[in-house]
C-alpha cells in the first residue's frame, strides 16, 4: 500500500470512530484533528524507541514556565516529510492543505522571546538527536488575545483548544501529587512529541495540568451547599487556568509561586520515578543521568525542591543533596532589567512551602559562609545574599545552587558580567558562559516561507541545509549571480503581495504591496522603542504634507504586539501608534506613499505571514537593554536587513552579515553608560529639526486619549520624568535623529532594487550562525554533557 493511501486509511479511521463521520463529508475542523490524530499514531513506535535510547544515558530537561509553541501540523509535516502525501489525500477530497492548516490555533503558552526560545530549542534537539525533554504547565488560557476597541488595546481570554487538542496525549499513569502547606494537588501529565526533521527520533515536551484531588464534597452538596461544595475543586483547578503575562507589577503574586512550584515539583517527581526505573534506587549518581536547564528564574525553586526530595524522601545528607543539585542544574538569564529578577517575600514562602523555605536559609547561610571564605567583601557579600531583607532573591538561589549561568547573546553576558552579576562573577568565574540564541530554520524559514527554501534546495541541489544550515555558506557564488538575486526579489515580492491580502481582510487595512515595508513586531515595552519609531512616521508624514513632491519611494510601517494589560505607558503607546495610523491612513494626500498598521493580535502563526515579507526589520532597543532578541534574526534568515541598535544579537548579526548590508545607528552601551547622569532630552527636544512638533502631537490636541491621561503621561516621562525615574530613561530623544538618518538612507538604497537584492541575500547567506540547532549543540556540549543517541 502506497503512503498516501495508508495515511488516507488512518484519517478515515479516526473520523468514523471519533466523529462518525468520514472524509467526504466532514468539516475543516474535523479533518484537521484526524489528520493530526493519523500523524500522531504514526510515531508512537518511534516514540517508544527514542525513549529507550535516551533514558539509558544522560538526559536533559529543560525547565520552562513558557513554551510559545504555536500551530503544530504544518510543522510535523514538514519534519516527517508527509506534506505531498496528505495534500495528495486532501486533494482528493477537494479540500486544501492550507485551509485545514488555517483551522489549528496557535499554542500560546508564552509571552515572547523566553517562551519561543524554549520551542525552537525542542524543535532542534530532536533534529539533531539530542536527549532533552521539556517540562512545563498545560494552561487551560494562554496568552491573551489582543483586540483594538478605538485604538486602546483590549484583551480577551485565550480559548486555543476550542477546535480540540489532537497533539496532546494524556498520560494518566504517570500522573503526581504536589503538596503545599494548604492545599494537595493531582498533576496530571500531556505529553506532544516533538519530531525531528529528517531523523525518527521523537522527542517530549510533557505539560502537566492540576487536578483537584477531591473533586466535589458530597456532604456539603446534600446539605444545599453548591457552591461550598465545587470549592476544593476551583482551588486546586486554578492552578494551571491561565498563563500569567510578562507585568512583574502584577498582584496575585500566589499563583504565580504555586505555579512555579506545581510543575517544577511534579516534573521532578517524573524525573527521580524515570531515574529509579534505569538507573536502580541509589541517588548518588543522579546528575551523572540527569541535567536540568532552568529557563529564567521561574522554575528555580527546583533547587531547593530537588535537596528537600533528597533529604527528606532519600535519607541523604544535606551536604550531598547540594552537591548533586549544583551538578544537575544550570539557569539561562534573559534579561538584565532589575525589575524583571524575580523576587518572593519570604513569609509567602514560609507560608505556602515552610520545608522549601528553610532550605533556601540553609542554602543562604553556606553561600555566605563561602564568600567569606573567598574574601569576597562583606558589601559585595550583602548583594548576592540569597535572602535579603525578607525577599528571596530566585537569581542568587540560582546562582549558588547550579553549576552554570549563561547569557543569551554575546553583549548580554558581557553586561552580565561587568555589572550586573559583576560580584557573582568576580567569585565565581568558571560558572559563566554565553550561548547566543538562535531559531529553528524548519519553522521560520521552510514552513513559513516555502518559495525561498525552494529556491535555496533548488542552488544547492539538496535539502540538507535545513539540518545543518552552515551548508547556506555554499550560496556565496549565487551572490553573484544576477538570476538568483532576481528570483529572490521576485518571491519577496509574492510574499508581500500575501501579506498584504492577509492584512486587508484581517485588519481592513489597504497597503501598496509595491512599497517598503518596514516591520517591527515584539511585546510592546518601553526599551524596545516602538515610540521612536512611532515619532519618525510621524515626522515623515509631516513632511509629505508640506512637500508632496520630496519622495520617490512608497513606504508601509507595520507593527505588532501585545503590552502587558497592567503596563499603562505601552497601552499608551499602542493608542498612539494607532491613532497616528488613523491620521495617515485616512489622508489622501499621503496616499500609497505612506501607510501605518498595528496588526492586532501579533503570535507566532502572524509572524510566519510578517518574517517573509519584510523589507527592513526594525531591532531599535536601547544600546545594552535587549538581551538578544530572536525576531531580528527570523528577518535575517528570511533575507532582511536590519536597522537597528548596536544591541544583543544585532550585533553579532552585523559581525556575520557586515555592517554595510545593514542600517545600524544610535548610542552605544559605553556612551549611555557615561552620559546617563547629565542627560537632558530636552536639549534634543528643543534643538533637533522637527522633534518637538511630533513630540507636542502628545499633547496639542492632535489626538485624542479619550481622558485616560495616557498622552500626557508618555510626554510627560519623556521631558520631566517623575520622582521615581528620570526623563526618557530608554534615550528616545537622543536617538532620534540618527534613526531618521540610517531610515532615509535605507529609502534611497532601497531604489536600486538589484542592489538591494544583493543586500538581503547577503544576508540570508550570513544567517548560519542563528540556527537553533547550532545553539543546543553547544549547551550539549558545554553545560549538559549530553550526547546525540539516534533511533
Ligand atoms: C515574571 C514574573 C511574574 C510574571 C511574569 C514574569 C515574566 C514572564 C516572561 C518575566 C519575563 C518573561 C519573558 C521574558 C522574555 O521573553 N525575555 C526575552 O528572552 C529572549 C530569549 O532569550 C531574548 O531574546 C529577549 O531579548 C528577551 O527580552
Amino acid at each position: 500500500m502506497g503512503k498516501s493511501k495508508n495515511i488516507e486509511r488512518k484519517i478515515n479511521d479516526v473520523l468514523n470512530m471519533f466523529y462518525g463521520t468520514d472524509l467526504k463529508s466532514a468539516s475543516a475542523i474535523e479533518v484537521y484533528n484526524a489528520v493530526s490524530k493519523a500523524v500522531l499514531g504514526e510515531k508512537y513506535e518511534d516514540k517508544r524507541r527514542s525513549d529507550e535510547v535516551y533514558f539509558k544515558g544522560k538526559v536533559t530537561y529543560y525547565f520552562s514556565i513558557e513554551f510559545l509553541m504555536g500551530r503544530a501540523l504544518g510543522n510535523n509535516l514538514i519534519n516527517l516529510a508527509l506534506n505531498d502525501e496528505v495534500k495528495k489525500v486532501l486533494n482528493g477530497v477537494d479540500l486544501k492543505l492550507e485551509d485545514v492548516e488555517e483551522v489549528e490555533l496557535d499554542a500560546a503558552f508564552g509571552n515572547g522571546g523566553l517562551g519561543r526560545l524554549a520551542a525552537c530549542f525542542l524543535d532542534s534537539a530532536a533534529t539533531q538527536n539530542m536527549p532533552v525533554m521539556g517540562y512545563g504547565i498545560k494552561y487551560e488560557e494562554g496568552l491573551f488575545k489582543q483586540e483594538f476597541k478605538n485604538g486602546f488595546q483590549v484583551e480577551e481570554g485565550d480559548n486555543w483548544n476550542s477546535v480540540g487538542e489532537p497533539w496532546q496525549i494524556k498520560v494518566e499513569k504517570d500522573q503526581v501529587e504536589v503538596k503545599f502547606s494548604d492545599l494537595t494537588v493531582n498533576a496530571v501529565p500531556y505529553d506532544m512529541y516533538i519530531m525531528g526533521y529528517g531523523t525518527r527520533n521523537v522527542n517530549v515536551l510533557r505539560l502537566w495540568e492540576s487536578k483537584a484531588l477531591k473533586k466535589f464534597d458530597f456532604n456539603m452538596f446534600n446539605e444545599g451547599c453548591f457552591d461550598e461544595s465545587m470549592k476544593g475543586k476551583v482551588k486546586g483547578e486554578h492552578i494551571s487556568r491561565v498563563l500569567y503575562p510578562n507585568d512583574s507589577r502584577e498582584e496575585g503574586r500566589i499563583l504565580r509561586i504555586r505555579q512555579e512550584y506545581f510543575f517544577v515539583s511534579a516534573s521532578l517527581k517524573d524525573i527521580i520515578k524515570r531515574y529509579i526505573k534505569y538507573h536502580g534506587n541509589d541517588l548518588k549518581e543522579f546528575s551523572k543521568y540527569v541535567a536540568i536547564q532552568l529557563n529564567d528564574t521561574h522554575p528555580v525553586v527546583a533547587i531547593p525542591e530537588l535537596i528537600r526530595i533528597l533529604v527528606d524522601e532519600r535519607n541523604m545528607d544535606m551536604d550531598t543533596s547540594i552537591a548533586i543539585a549544583k551538578e544537575t542544574f544550570a539557569y539561562t538569564n534573559h534579561t538584565i532589567m532589575a525589575e524583571a529578577l524575580e523576587k518572593w517575600e519570604c513569609y509567602l514562602y514560609g507560608k505556602l512551602l515552610p520545608r522549601i523555605y528553610q532550605i533556601i536559609e540553609v542554602l543562604n547561610n553556606k553561600l555566605v559562609m563561602e564568600l567569606r571564605e573567598k574574601e569576597v567583601p562583606e558589601a559585595d557579600i550583602n548583594i548576592m545574599r540569597i535572602i535579603q531583607n525578607g525577599i528571596i532573591h530566585m537569581a542568587s538561589l540560582a546562582l549558588y545552587g547550579g553549576h552554570a549561568v549563561n547569557g543569551v547573546a554575546k553583549l548580554h553576558t558581557k553586561i552580565l558580567k561587568e555589572d550586573t552579576l559583576r560580584p557573582w562573577y568576580g567569585a565565581y568565574p568558571e560558572k559563566f558562559q554565553n550561548k547566543t540564541n538562535g531559531i529553528s530554520p524548519r519553522r521560520w524559514l521552510k514552513l513559513c516561507n516555502e518559495e525561498l527554501a525552494e529556491l535555496i534546495t533548488s542552488q544547492l541541489h539538496s535539502e540538507s541545509w535545513l539540518r545543518d544550515l552552515s551548508l547556506l555558506s555554499e550560496l556565496k557564488p549565487a551572490l553573484i549571480e544576477e538570476d538568483f538575486i532576481k528570483s529572490f526579489l521576485t518571491i519577496k515580492d509574492k510574499k508581500k503581495q500575501q501579506l498584504a491580502k492577509y492584512i486587508y481582510e484581517n485588519e481592513g487595512v489597504t497597503i501598496n504591496p509595491k512599497s517598503m515595508f518596514i516591520i517591527q513586531v515584539k511585546r510592546i515595552h518601553e526599551y524596545k522603542r516602538q515610540l521612536l519609531n512611532a515619532l519618525l512616521v510621524l515626522d515623515i508624514y509631516f513632511k509629505l504634507k508640506e512637500n508632496p513632491q520630496i519622495d520617490a519611494t512608497p513606504m508601509t510601517f507595520i507593527f505588532g504586539g501585545k503590552a502587558a494589560p497592567g503596563y499603562f505607558r505601552a497601552k499608551g503607546i499602542i493608542k498612539f501608534i494607532n491613532d497616528i495610523a488613523n491620521l495617515i491612513n485616512n489622508d489622501e494626500d499621503v496616499k500609497g506613499k505612506l501607510s501605518l498598521v498595528f496588526v492586532k493580535n501579533y503570535n507566532v502563526s502572524y509572524g510566519e505571514r510578517l518574517f517573509p515579507a519584510a523589507d527592513l526589520s526594525v531591532q531599535i532597543s536601547t544600546a545594552g537593554k535587549e538581551a538578544s532578541g530572536t525576531g531580528n534574526m527570523k528577518f535575517m534568515l528570511n533575507g532582511t536587513p536590519t536597522v537597528g541598535t548596536f544591541d544583543g544579537a544585532n550585533i553579532e548579526i552585523v559581525e556575520e552579515a557586515g555592517e554595510e548590508n545593514n542600517f545600524i545607528f544610535g548610542a552605544r552601551v559605553e556612551e549611555l553608560r557615561s552620559i546617563a547622569a547629565s542627560y537632558n532630552p530636552q536639549n534634543y527636544y528643543y534643538n533637533v529639526e522637527g522633534l518637538k512638533r511630533v513630540i507636542d502631537t502628545l499633547i496639542d490636541g492632535t489626538f485624542n486619549d479619550e481622558n485616560t491621561g495616557m498622552y500626557r503621561e508618555i510626554y510627560n516621562s519623556l521631558l520631566y520624568g517623575c520622582d521615581w525615574q528620570r526623563p526618557d530613561v530608554y534615550f528616545v530623544l537622543k536617538d532620534f535623529e540618527d534613526y531618521r538618518r540610517v531610515i532615509n538612507e535605507s529609502k534611497s538604497v532601497y531604489q536600486d532594487k538589484f542592489k538591494w537584492g544583493t543586500m538581503c541575500v547577503s544576508n540570508l547567506i550570513a544567517s548560519s550562525k542563528f540556527s537553533s540547532d547550532r545553539t543546543v549543540i553547544e549547551y550539549c556540549r558545554d553545560i549538559w554533557g549530553v550526547e546525540p543517541a539516534q533511533v
